[in-house]
């Protein structure tokens, strides 16, 4: 059976809410980001010491979002776009959120969400809130010509980008001047799937 090493409240949630999505059956081997990913026993499945991971058979995969486009291309649930362009633009919008999203995002959760009060940094979150500006807001003009990312449908291409973006909420940030962004986020963290992945 498939096995996904992680905690749901991690980048693990990503990997979870694919798997709730497809419907598949799964095992959630539960791993906390201190210790239990440090051991020498993950670290032969994960050598970088770090959730999620995923083991499917005789095939082990890390990075939450390889993992994803990897179970969307195995698991038959419609969220591997068939045409090449719209499977690039799921590579895309997937590659677009760890790289011009991620790092931003995580800084503006932590400092001034997630940290208690006296740990926060209020430069470093109104640095990444300003670097968040300009990609936030070349997703909502792609949003504006579609509801979809990549293709006519709910994909990967969507999931991918959407679970990182999950973060905005978790920092509460004020989404309002972009709502296309605004109603596709909230539109596709909506989904059962993704409700089912937050509560294992
Ligand atoms: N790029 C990796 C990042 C994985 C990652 O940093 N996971 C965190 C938990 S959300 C972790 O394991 N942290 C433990 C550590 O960095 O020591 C992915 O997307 O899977």
């Amino acid at each position: 059976m498939i096995k996904l090493y992680g905690v749901s409240a991690s980048r693990a949630f990503r990997c979870l809410w694919m798997l709730e999505e497809l419907g598949v059956e799964y095992e959630l081997q539960p791993t906390n980001f201190s210790d239990e990913c440090k051991t020498p026993e993950y670290k032969d499945l994960n050598p970088n010491g770090r959730i999620p991971t995923l083991v499917d058979g005789d095939t082990v995969i890390w990075e939450s979002m390889a993992i994803n486009l990897y179970l969307a291309a195995k698991y038959d649930g419609g969220l591997l776009p068939t045409s090449p362009g719209a499977l690039g633009q799921a590579y895309q919008w997937s590659f677009w959120g760890m790289t011009e999203v991620e790092g931003p995002l995580q800084d503006l959760m932590f400092h001034r969400a997630v940290f208690p009060e006296g740990q926060r940094d209020h430069k470093v979150a109104d640095t990444a809130w300003k670097a968040l500006q300009t990609p936030l807001g070349i997703l909502d003009d792609r949003l504006h010509g579609g509801k979809f990312l990549a293709g006519e449908s709910f994909s990967v291409g969507d999931l991918n980008p959407a679970s990182v973006l999950s973060w905005l909420n978790l920092a509460n940030a004020d989404l309002s001047n972009w709502p296309h962004l605004s109603k596709w986020l909230e539109t596709s963290l909506g989904r059962p799937a993704a409700g089912r992945a937050r509560k294992r």
